[in-house]
């Protein structure tokens, strides 16, 4: 049975092409440096993010902890958005296993966080504080419905870090929706931070892996605490290829899907007792609340939708996202627009 997935961009298969270039990958022992399809990735990455140095890591958890770890010590703090991703959804990785202290401010509706609330949580130097390290910031943002973060504000988010003498890494999981919704290269959305992480395995389609990119000197230190991790990888070089045809053929691409998440939310907004956050949808997602009155809950749409092949999740009872990616076509946003319009309408 082919299902229409809608539950994230994560769920995105290879590509034909791609499992063509895994299948006839140049490989080599990456721990000893030897993985010519790695390294040529690395660089690609680098480039595309005008870094320096990249270094290919299993997931963009691993890319935000490994950058976090590199950057911090034990008992430094990391100033985040209270509905980042790496404050809300990676196990607390930071405090687990780094000892670094995750200290919130509040993620505004468009995923920003105002440069006053940074500068008001930078700690003075006094014993009693942890010592204020790094800020992080995430572009798009996935809990703000997929916003793009514009280039002025990561730019001034940049200067303040600078005059601050902190550091600034960004969780770009998906930073080429936000470099193709803004029509910006997204070199220029990674120049104001020290290290960038973004992920070839959610709209891009590759199968695995993230690319941690920053300084020369930052990544040297970023590849041991990858080894720490258990993340030094053999032969890489099959899960690198598709990611090399991710970065050469899936980000242009983006565009389609961001326009579809458009028409997805325009189809939605029809709908009684639906009212679409974030709307129009910047990039490739769909949030949606559905009205208690309706006697409607997720769960129940879940299942309705089920039934026509279509996959759904929710982050509540009352509160869905739908996220655009290369595998759902025209055909896939009419048919779950449809299948919701259908399960509301039922008393
Ligand atoms: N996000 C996933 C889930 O974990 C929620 C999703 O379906 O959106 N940063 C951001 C902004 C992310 O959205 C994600 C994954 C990650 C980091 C982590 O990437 P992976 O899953 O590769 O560890």
């Amino acid at each position: 049975m082919e299902w229409a997935d809608f539950r994230s961009d994560t769920v995105t298969y290879p590509t034909p092409a791609m499992r063509s270039a895994m299948a006839q990958a140049e490989v080599g022992d990456d721990v000893f440096g030897e993985d010519p399809t790695v390294a040529r990735l690395e660089q690609m990455a680098a480039k595309r993010v005008g870094m320096e140095s990249a270094l290919f890591v299993a997931s963009g958890t691993m890319g935000n902890l490994a950058a976090v770890l590199t950057h911090c010590q034990r008992g430094d703090e990391i100033i985040l958005g209270h509905r980042s991703h790496t404050y809300l959804h990676e196990a607390g990785g930071v405090s687990a296993l780094g000892g670094v202290h995750p200290r919130t401010v509040p993620n505004q509706d468009d995923g920003t966080i105002e440069p006053q609330d940074i500068v008001g949580a930078i700690r003075a130097l006094d014993d009693h504080f942890p010592t204020t390290r790094l800020i992080v910031l995430e572009n798009t943002h996935n809990m703000s419905g997929g916003t793009p973060l514009g280039v002025n504000y990561v730019q001034q988010v940049g200067t303040l870090a600078r005059e601050h003498g902190l550091r600034l890494h960004i969780d770009g999981a998906r930073i080429f929706n936000a470099a193709v919704a803004l029509g910006r290269p997204a070199s220029e959305l990674a120049a104001p931070a020290d290290t960038i992480t973004f992920c070839l395995s959610k709209g891009l389609c590759a199968p695995v892996g993230s690319l941690l990119c920053g300084s020369a000197e930052f990544i040297r230190l970023a590849r041991r605490t990858r080894k720490q991790l258990g993340g030094g990888m053999r032969q890489a070089g099959i899960l690198a290829a598709a990611g090399i045809v991710a970065l050469e053929t899936m980000v242009d691409r983006l565009g389609e899907d961001h326009q579809r998440a458009r028409r997805l939310a325009a189809g939605l907004r029809e709908i009684p007792g639906i009212q679409v956050e974030h709307d129009p949808p910047p990039t490739n997602m769909v949030y949606f609340r559905l009205d208690p009155l309706t006697g409607m809950t997720t769960q129940s749409l879940i299942e309705a939708l089920a039934s026509r092949s279509i996959r759904l999740t929710a982050r509540n009872p009352y509160r869905m996202r739908l996220v655009v990616h290369y595998w759902i076509d025209d055909e896939a946003i009419q048919q779950v627009v449809e299948g919701i319009a259908a399960a509301m309408s039922k008393p």
